[in-house]
């Protein structure tokens, strides 16, 4: 190693300060089109390649997040890192935190980062997430894991060769699978029920970018332990984990540990991760994991195999989901010690609309952008959501994470999540801690209902 003295030491460093290239230093996260292969078709979407070539984005805990990001594509973006809660100008979403990466454009991101867990990062621009612009973002707890066991991420997409902006012009001009929702109220049975908790049909779901045609097979040890860290990045679907064979036991949600659940099935909303973890069997065999579209045929998924396992075919066709409910949510147990703040503020919203001309709102009112209400730093906020309308909503908050104290009437002790269900004529109660002063978006992930004024933000009174 060449020896310098503390002079030369500085010098270099001053130097290194002064190269005009000085951003190359940051890791480089690059935005760009890409031609997927679906179903035997060409398909061109969007991406996140990282510094190491995967997509997306990989740290420890207690690291800075820092890096450049670089549009590469022929139209301007925004990207928001889904899970994180920056400061607001860093948050990515355009008019509330900033202007869009313009084309050819790159950017620095600089600071702290408080959140370990399973995260994405996602377009914040349009209806460009339709179009796959979304990769993981994981903040691994600890450099090595404390438990002995091998890790996967897995990103799930709904997918469409049609032009979503078609779409959404259908959906909004009364079209589209959403039709029947406008013939006013009647009885609905189950089947129905599943039928109208979809209003975009798909051509695929995709695991890791691929079908069941050909699914993604991942390697593992008999009897070996298997984290699997699963995130929804569909614009549109809600969907079930289905572990088959296998039990598991969900550890974290949104990237914040739970009492561990274990079970089979788990539901999976739309912007949400679930961190699964489980154990392979003795001898050698092969494990689907699927991914069932709620109220829809279509599934993905992947296969675990050990040893010899033969894999059999698997139809991209299951048995279509049953809706999403919070079944499980009810029983979450948030394993973070949350001090219990007295409330200081508290919020009724009402998620409202969807009848005519699809458009969505709160407190019956569409918005994009507008200020649904102001907090001041240090509130503990409690805001009840209520669903009026005929579809479900996965309604996210940026900034700041919160911690769901009731479904219905019934208090409960529930899990610290970023994004909540609230399904068609319930109410869910959450509470966040006002710590993050700026002005954030909180809205319906769901993208068509979002581009369609489920899209709100609060701000805190005094802030920029
Ligand atoms: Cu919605």
């Amino acid at each position: 190693m060449m020896k310098l003295s503390r002079r030369g030491f500085l010098a270099a460093g001053a130097m290194a300060l002064a190269t005009p290239s000085f951003a190359a230093e940051y890791p480089r996260l690059t935005i760009q089109s890409r031609i997927l292969d679906v179903k035997g078709k060409p398909a061109k979407v969007f991406g996140i390649m990282g510094p190491t070539g995967k997509p997306g984005l990989e740290m420890i805990f207690g690291e800075r997040f820092a890096l450049e990001l670089k549009n590469d594509m022929t139209e301007e973006t925004a990207i928001h890192w889904h899970g994180l809660t920056p400061p607001t100008a860093q948050d990515g979403v355009p008019q509330l935190s900033g202007t869009a990466l313009k084309a050819g454009e790159a950017r620095i991101y600089d600071f702290e980062n408080n959140k370990a867990g399973t995260h994405w990062m996602h377009s914040h621009l349009g209806l460009q997430e339709q179009s796959l612009l979304a990769a993981p973002l994981i903040v691994r707890e600890t450099a090595q894991p404390v438990f002995d066991e091998q890790e996967h991420v897995v990103m799930l997409h709904d997918f469409t060769f049609r032009d979503p902006a078609e779409i959404l012009r259908e959906l909004q001009n009364g079209g589209g699978a959403h039709a029947m929702h406008n013939m006013g109220s009647m009885k609905m049975d189950a089947a129905m029920m599943g039928m109208m908790a979809n209003d975009v049909p798909y051509d695929a779901m995709l695991a890791n970018d691929r079908t069941l045609d050909d699914p993604e097979v991942l390697r593992v040890e008999k009897n070996g332990a298997v984290r699997l860290r699963i995130i929804n990045g569909c614009a549109a679907t809600n969907l079930w984990i289905d572990l088959g064979e296998l039990t598991g036991e969900l550890i974290a949600v949104d990237g914040n540990t739970v009492l561990p659940f274990k079970a089979k099935r788990f539901p999976l909303a739309i912007a949400q991760r679930a961190d699964i973890r489980l154990q392979v069997p003795q001898g050698s065999g092969a494990w689907p994991i699927l991914f069932q579209s709620e109220g829809s045929t279509l599934r993905s998924g992947i296969i675990l195999q050990s040893g010899d396992g033969q894999i059999s075919k698997l139809s991209d066709q299951g048995v279509a989901g049953d809706v999403v409910d919070l079944a499980m949510e009810a029983q979450l147990k948030s394993l973070a010690k949350v001090i219990a703040e007295p409330v200081t503020h508290s919020e009724l919203v009402e998620l409202t609309g969807g009848t005519e001309n699809y458009a969505w709102g709160f407190n019956n009112k569409s918005m994009m952008h507008n200020v649904l209400f102001n907090v001041r730093q240090a509130e503990r906020v409690e805001v009840v959501l209520r669903n009026l309308t005929s579809m479900a909503h996965p309604m996210h908050l940026h900034g700041h994470y919160f911690k769901v104290v009731a479904i219905g009437d019934k208090r409960l002790d529930g899990a610290v999540r970023d994004t909540i269900l609230v399904p068609v004529g319930e109410q869910v109660t959450i509470q966040f801690q006002a710590d993050n002063p700026g002005n954030w978006a909180f809205h319906c992930h769901h993208l068509y209902h979002m581009n369609s004024g489920m899209m709100a933000s609060i701000a805190y009174a005094g802030a920029a």
